[in-house]
């Protein structure tokens, strides 16, 4: 069978940077005894790693080299067509019990799958480099901060943890030398990408992770999905604090005054947009700037809840990304990105439908075949992704850096729903806010594998994200609130309803500011609301709607509460509830009843 990742030979001083803890040195001998790859690659993060895997990545086909002019220092990469997706039907959870790894996971017996997994792993990396990757997921002086290591058998995977984390030397310097310390152990490899052999494997009880037969950077990236969020959970709720799908953004009014909101937003539902958006002219003087645009690890501290950013890169969705949705993003994909699943014009640039301007005349598509703008076929895959550094957003926030975190005045859930949520409501108080969450549904798009458009239900959008029982998540995020003296409004959102002729009534990108104002006014205490059966939820006149055009139909559609859609709203939260078992907090249930009540009020 041909070798899909060849070994590279570096040169002296290239790829021999060990680290000095034994604990760490044993693992990678144990992997090197299992996977017998020609040779170990050691990464220490530096330029010169750096240009030496770019060199041989080239060689290998495994990237191409972008126009130098028109997007300098980028590459594409193109996944095996098999393999574009995360993959939620092979992502386990391998914790001791069934029971703690509850009703929305798969679940496996941690003994049989590590014996399955490394009966997978025999050998698996012969004649290929086996690269380890020590990384960190945090800024480098925040208490929160986690240690991870990456084995790997592919160079597209350490060039995009390059960019996703703060990788390296780094990473050796925080770990020290106690054998004891904590840190992740995560072991990736290609195999030969068959969805047959493919299996994403968290054992969080032993902060350990195995991910075979994908390259798809969800399934692979280790740091992200599986240890900032699956581990990253499970541990956040042993140690006190939250690990979360959520954006966080800053949000400065024209005196000075800033605030910080988190948002949840189940996968490609614009939570990169959001992050990034910029105030339309009518809010001159406001600023928004990004802390993180997908994963938020908070904790409380003084009564209040912090968060930090633990990424360093932004992994996001292509499509539909341009100078009208996101100039941000534009101006940060504009240089030194991997770009993967895009397709490649004839002078080396890269594009994908959405981009701004006229598709070009001729181009090779994501799949590697001739493309014109009358096939049939998508140029760029739907869920192609660009992989950036966080450094190149223009409208970085300056505490991204900052161990403390910054302190949460808003969260905002939200999802993708044609009908039945409003644009904007507020939770009255932290547990109908939990309940908010618990009960988020949004209809499903590219970002995994499966049918797209179904609605399905997706907690505080971690349904493919948390990493132990459901139900001991609901009361972890309950238990929060009691912690809380000073805890961050709850407000639901969403841009997605549509109007009779099934046409978007909200206009959104820029204008979400709009509702975002309105959340920020509501943390100051000076913006109006009527107290609704859902919740506060703001009457035409409180929301600034100053030069836009829009309807005011459109906007009592769009605030609208339909009675005959919510009761059988709430049917389906029952249902949903139900189909967990006995898991869901009594807590819960009895806001799922006085919603049903205020309803008959
Ligand atoms: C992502 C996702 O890639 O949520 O961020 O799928
Ligand atoms: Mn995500």
């Amino acid at each position: 069978m041909k070798n899909i990742a060849p070994a590279v030979f570096a040169p002296d001083g290239i790829g021999d940077t060990k680290p000095d803890n034994q604990a760490v040195l044993n693992w990678v001998h144990e992997v090197g005894t299992l996977t017998n790859p020609e040779n170990v690659f050691w990464c220490d993060g530096s330029e010169r790693e750096h240009e030496f895997l770019i060199a041989e990545s080239l060689k290998q086909n495994v990237v191409i080299k972008l126009n130098e002019k028109k997007v300098p220092r980028s590459y594409l990469h193109r996944s095996n067509p098999n393999d574009v997706a995360r993959v939620e039907r092979f992502t386990f959870i391998c914790t001791p019990t069934k029971e703690e790894a509850g009703p929305t996971n798969n679940w496996s017996e941690p003994a049989e799958t590590y014996s399955k997994l490394h009966g997978l792993l025999k050998g698996a990396m012969r004649g290929r480099t086996m690269f380890v990757v020590p990384y960190i997921m945090g800024p480098p002086d925040s208490p929160l901060t986690k240690v991870g290591f990456e084995i790997t058998d592919s160079i597209y995977v350490v060039l995009s943890m390059r960019i996703m984390t703060r990788m390296g030397k780094i990473a050796l310097e925080r770990l020290g030398n106690d054998p004891k310390a904590e840190w992740n152990r995560g072991v990736h490899s290609l195999l030969d990408v068959d969805p047959a052999r493919r299996f994403i494997c968290h054992f969080p009880q032993d902060n350990a992770i195995i991910s075979v037969g994908s390259g798809y950077g969800g399934n692979v990236l280790l740091s992200k999905k599986c240890l900032a969020l699956r581990i990253g959970s499970y541990l956040a709720r042993k140690q006190g604090w939250m690990a979360e799908h959520m954006l966080i953004l800053g949000v400065k009014s024209p005196d000075g005054k800033k605030h910080y909101v988190s948002a949840a937003f189940p996968s490609a539902c614009g939570k990169t947009n959001f992050a990034m958006l910029i105030p339309p002219k009518h809010f001159e003087g406001w600023k928004i700037t990004t802390v993180g645009d997908d994963i938020a690890w908070m904790q409380v501290r003084d009564g209040r809840l912090y968060a930090v950013n633990p990424e360093n890169g932004y992994f996001g969705v292509v499509p539909g990304t341009s100078y009208k949705s996101n100039p941000n993003a534009m101006k940060s994909i504009a240089r030194d990105s991997l770009y993967t699943n895009v397709a490649l014009t004839d002078d080396s640039d890269v594009w994908w439908e959405g981009k701004d301007g006229p598709p070009p005349a001729h181009a090779i598509d994501w799949r590697g075949n001739d493309w014109t703008p009358e096939s049939k076929e998508k140029a760029a895959h739907p869920n192609s992704r660009f992989t950036t550094p966080m450094r190149n957003n223009p409208a970085l926030d300056s505490e991204v850096e900052g161990g403390k975190g910054v302190p949460i005045s808003a969260i905002i859930f939200g999802g993708r729903r044609s009908d039945t949520i409003p644009l904007v409501y507020q939770a009255l108080d932290w547990d109908h806010g939990v309940y908010l969450g618990a009960t988020m549904a949004s209809e499903t798009t590219a970002a995994a594998a499966g049918a797209v458009g179904q609605v399905r239900r997706d907690p505080m959008a971690m349904l493919p994200f948390c990493g132990y029982n459901i139900g001991d998540y609901f009361q972890h995020w309950l238990d929060i609130g009691r912690r809380l003296t000073n805890p961050p409004l709850i407000f639901n959102v969403n841009w997605f309803r549509k109007g009779a002729g099934g046409k978007f009534l909200w206009p959104g990108f820029g204008e979400n500011m709009r509702v975002l104002k309105w959340v920020i006014d509501r943390c100051e205490g000076n913006a109006g609301a009527l107290k609704s059966p859902l919740g506060w939820l703001p009457g035409p006149h409180d929301l600034d709607l100053g030069e836009l055009d829009i309807d005011h139909k459109c906007i009592a559609e769009l605030l609208g509460i339909d009675h005959e859609e919510w009761q059988k709203e709430i049917v389906q939260h029952k249902k949903f509830f139900d189909s967990l078992g006995d898991v869901i907090p009594q807590e819960l249930q009895k806001q799922r009843e006085t919603l049903a009540a205020r309803f008959k009020e």
